[in-house]
């Protein structure tokens, strides 16, 4: 892509409204437009990174055997009425009628439809477990909504539900989708730990929310500093090694504010253990067993002809409010580097091009279509603005490698930078299978 072509609307000064760096940046460099109080548009540098994190997500669904269904936005009052989470959602939830004065509303989450599904289709035990999910829009009208798309109205998310015979084969589901958020959250470059927390308007007794580190974070958090060095990479999804994963987090005190006791912290924790500070919350994961099952009538046959309510639970991950949990992540003095498996473009060409002399350009196009002919994305800084200009602006955009063009560019060497380290003067096929050894398998 030739920067000159791309649509990509970049802000000089940070808008004022904007009060923590992912919402400045992603206002900056043209990421999203803001269409009404906390709902907003994905333009496309925005809108690409948000399908390659979309991508991950779904990646790592699929790999534990999770199908993908697509259910609709606009649900049915009746379901909700009948789960009586109708009046209990509140304020939150947007109500709408259609033209003949049917009540409607836009989801904010999915366990009526996904039930109301489920129980249409499914009547024998033969056919559970089953895990289903989709990545759709939701909407809750959030009291105040603010810093961009972490809190925001119309947001992206991947919701995922369990369906089970009974407790224990309920705690495998459970289990499965802990291990798949630990793989998708660490393959977009992040440290998201587990912690215990409260289920509030989803329900149920077990829960954990999945939280990176960040000041600007909105849940309060302690925890053992421990936790941070569980190494997930020695572990698969059998069942076993799943569970003893599970058992690793579950040996280290670590939870949001609604769970907090300060007694059992300074009990089970010592004081150079002890982590006090605020996190972003990623993930959300709920266990609630037949708490929908029940008022929606869900049930399956057993083999004995009883029937017994299907055991439930559900999983979220704010696949738009990671966007800017990245940046909050990996936005520092001012730079910014995406991780390569989320980055818009995989390399940058930033030529100095002068108005007289076409051979900074005619070199760059060449490198352009070499790469490009790898299946390299990369972006080719066609404007004329000055080298420095073009710097700072890639500074924000955060492409993680450069390729620049300047006056130490000889014919077959080429300065190469990957963005915080020093830059290298290398053969352009040395740059390529360097960015080709960086696509790494999953
Ligand atoms: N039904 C359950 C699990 S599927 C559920 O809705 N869980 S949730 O309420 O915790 O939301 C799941 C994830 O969506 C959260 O962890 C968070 O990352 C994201 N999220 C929730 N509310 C917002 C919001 N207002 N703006 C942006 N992202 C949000």
């Amino acid at each position: 892509m030739y920067l000159s072509k791309l649509f990509i609307p970049l802000l000089k000064e940070n808008p004022s409204e904007a009060k923590i760096k992912s919402h400045q940046l992603m206002l900056r460099t043209g990421m999203i437009k803001q269409s009404s109080t906390g709902i907003y548009s994905w333009l496309p540098l925005g809108f690409k990174i948000m399908k390659k994190i979309e991508n991950i997500v779904r990646e790592e669904q699929n790999k534990i055997g999770a199908q993908e269904l697509l259910m609709p936005t606009i649900q049915s009052a009746e379901i909700w009425k009948e789960s009586g989470r109708y009046d209990d959602y509140g304020d939150e939830m947007l109500r709408i009628k259609d033209r003949q004065g049917k009540e409607m509303l836009y989801g904010p989450t999915n366990e009526e439809l996904i039930t109301e599904i489920f129980r249409s289709s499914i009547k024998s035990y033969k056919s559970l477990p089953q895990l289903l999910y989709h990545i759709q829009w939701k909407f809750r009208d959030e009291l105040r909504p603010r810093f961009g798309v972490m809190r925001c109205k119309e947001f992206f998310m991947k919701d995922a539900y369990s369906f089970d015979l009974s407790d224990e084969e309920a705690k495998k589901s459970y289990n499965k989708m802990f291990f798949a958020y630990l793989n998708t959250f660490k393959r977009l470059g992040l440290t998201a730990i587990p912690m215990a927390a409260d289920t509030g308007p989803i329900g149920g007794d077990l829960s954990h929310e999945f939280i990176i580190l960040a000041e600007t974070g909105e849940s309060k958090i302690y925890a053992d500093k421990r936790i941070f060095d569980i190494d997930i990479n020695n572990h698969n999804s059998e069942e076993k090694s799943i569970n003893d994963l599970r058992k690793k987090y579950d040996n280290f005190y670590s939870v949001t504010d609604d769970k907090f006791n300060e007694n059992e912290f300074n009990s089970k924790v010592i004081k150079r253990n002890q982590l006090i500070t605020k996190g972003i919350e990623v993930g959300h994961i709920f266990y609630f067993g037949d708490k929908y099952s029940k008022p929606l009538k869900c049930s399956v046959d057993l083999k004995d002809g009883k029937k017994v309510y299907v055991k439930m639970g559900s999983y979220g991950v704010g696949v738009s409010r990671l966007v800017g949990a990245i940046i909050e992540a990996k936005f520092n003095n001012n730079i910014m580097k995406w991780p390569e498996t989320v980055s818009p473009f995989d390399v940058v060409i930033i030529p100095s091009l002068q108005k007289n002399d076409k051979s900074n350009y005619l070199k760059a196009e060449k490198i352009y279509k070499e790469l490009k002919a790898d299946n390299i994305d990369v972006l080719f800084d066609d404007t004329d603005e000055h080298l420095s200009a073009k710097f700072k602006k890639f500074d924000l955009i955060g492409i993680p490698y450069q390729i620049i063009i300047g006056s130490k560019t000889t014919n077959d060497k080429f300065e190469f930078k990957e963005i915080n380290e020093k830059a290298e003067e290398l053969s352009i096929k040395i740059i390529k299978n360097k960015l080709l050894n960086k696509r790494k398998p999953n």
